[in-house]
């Protein structure tokens, strides 16, 4: 296998790495790498607490609107309906308790890990 020789690389045409020239002098540094995976790492953190904060309101939404389930059943004239509902609700409401605290713990927790980091800096 040859083997490619010493001395400053050159990236492929085309290359998807190509746009992290962020100065366009043509050379990719260090510290453009370094501050495009920071942008990288933020961007998958800010999508990651958007999943998070949708799951947690869809989780309340269902709490909220299970009585409302309840009632919607037994004005239908659904029999068993409303009796099963109300023997699910117990572990439903925990488990979704358990979503939200998790949630908000989970917020907490990087909320105050990112602001000690902060001082770090
Ligand atoms: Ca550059």
């Amino acid at each position: 296998m040859a083997r490619a020789p010493k001395g400053p690389k050159t990236l492929e045409s085309g290359s998807r790495y190509e746009d992290f020239d962020v100065d366009g002098d043509g050379v990719v540094s260090d510290s453009e790498i370094a501050a495009q995976e920071k942008m990288i790492q933020i961007e998958n953190q800010d999508k990651r607490e958007d999943a998070q904060r949708n799951m947690a309101w869809f989780a309340l939404f269902g709490m909220l609107l299970y009585p409302a389930a309840v009632v919607a059943a037994n004005w239908l004239g659904l029999d068993a309906a409303p009796s099963i509902l109300g023997d699910m609700a117990p572990t439903y409401f925990v488990s979704v308790a358990a979503i939200v605290a998790a949630f908000y713990g989970s917020q907490a927790y990087t909320s105050t890990k990112s602001s000690s980091d902060d001082t770090a800096i």
